[in-house]
């Protein structure tokens, strides 16, 4: 019934409309077509004038509403040259949308129909043709370069140096995988995966693995001016690693390793100083919707001293011995006994 009477007021509001067109065409038949007409068009071009300069104003608005929730300095070597990137075509085609929407509105206001000016014909010029084709592409051409300049430094291949770090996501969270002491990590697949004891599905026969850590509440910690090699994965559907404050991302793809580099260069601590924000965390966002739990997605990326980092990690227990660790012995002697034959020395 309501749905009905909507329609019915919104056929009325165009009949009133149509109506009241109708009256004002016949009173400027009555009045003098030409003369109504250049009316029309004064308060058409100064209407238009006022939505520019409304224009103008609402994007300075905006500007300030949002600026607090624009991203702080980029916390990596490679976002520096990023945020030179979006600057430089920021400004770039600021000042041209800036400069043609002027005139745009200039020449609709300043060359208005009048009684004493006719229209005047200018079909077509060689020469305008070719310099706002030739300017632009030009101009184009030249944001292209410093894209991809960025995006080959982004994409090489990592440093020899670089500490490798695996982070797989699953519907809804990060696991995240350090080496050991060995440095490397150890062997996977996917189907050891065990959702109890073995969630990245750990080849426990490769000794490698016997001291990796692995930690599955979000965190990812990396020492600060180190580079770092992150192997991507996923466990089931695509997700994405994204590094806002580090203006990096990358998808997570189940069946194949995708790799991201970076060397972090602002601790966790001075970026708190930076933004003057005492709760600052630096965000690792799921950047692609990965099913109806993506925004427990959420991890945090802790940029740490190489110090606070090893003792960070010498706090952690290796997964393997979290997962494989000896029964207590009054509970089950024989199980002690058969564990205690596997020799779990690692730390
Ligand atoms: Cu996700």
């Amino acid at each position: 019934m309501s749905g009905l009477l909507t329609t019915l007021l919104v056929i009325l509001v165009f009949v009133i409309i149509y109506q009241i067109g109708k009256a004002s065409e016949y009173a400027s038949m009555m009045r003098g077509e030409e003369q109504s007409r250049y009316r029309t068009n004064k308060v058409l071009a100064t209407l238009l004038a006022g939505f520019f300069v409304l224009g103008l104003y609402g994007i300075w608005i905006c500007h300030q509403y949002f600026q607090d929730k624009l991203l702080p300095v980029s916390a990596s070597a490679t976002g520096v040259s990023y945020d030179s990137m979006f600057n430089v075509t920021v400004v770039v085609t600021g000042v041209v949308f800036l400069a043609t929407q002027a005139l745009l509105f200039w020449f609709t206001f300043r060359y208005q129909s009048t009684e004493n000016r006719a229209s005047f014909y200018f079909p077509h010029s060689n020469t305008l043709e070719i310099l706002w084709t030739t300017v632009p592409a030009i101009a184009m051409a030249i944001l292209v370069a410093i894209g991809l300049k960025n995006w080959m430094t982004v994409t090489s291949p990592a440093p020899a140096n670089a500490k490798v770090i695996e982070i797989v996501g699953k519907q809804f969270n990060w696991i995240v995988r350090y080496p050991g002491a060995d440095n490397e990590l150890g062997k996977r697949d996917f189907r050891k995966i065990d959702n109890a004891n073995n969630v990245l599905g750990l080849d426990w026969t490769d000794p490698h693995n016997m001291d990796d850590v692995i930690a599955q509440n979000g965190e990812l910690h990396l020492v600060v001016n180190k580079p770092v090699k992150l192997l991507i994965g996923s466990r089931d559907v695509i997700h994405d690693v994204g590094l806002p404050h580090f203006r990096l991302k990358m998808d997570a793809v189940p069946g194949i390793t995708t790799t991201l580099w970076l060397t972090p260069t602002i601790t966790t601590d001075s970026m708190k100083i930076i933004t003057k924000n005492p709760n600052f965390v630096y965000e690792i966002s799921c950047d692609q919707i990965c099913g109806k739990g993506h925004y427990a997605m959420r991890g945090t990326v802790i940029v740490q001293t190489q110090a606070e980092y090893d003792k960070w990690l010498s706090e952690q227990k290796s997964y393997y011995a979290t997962n494989n660790a000896p029964a207590a012995p009054a509970e089950a002697p024989k199980d002690a006994a058969k564990i205690d034959s596997t020799k779990v020395t690692i730390k």
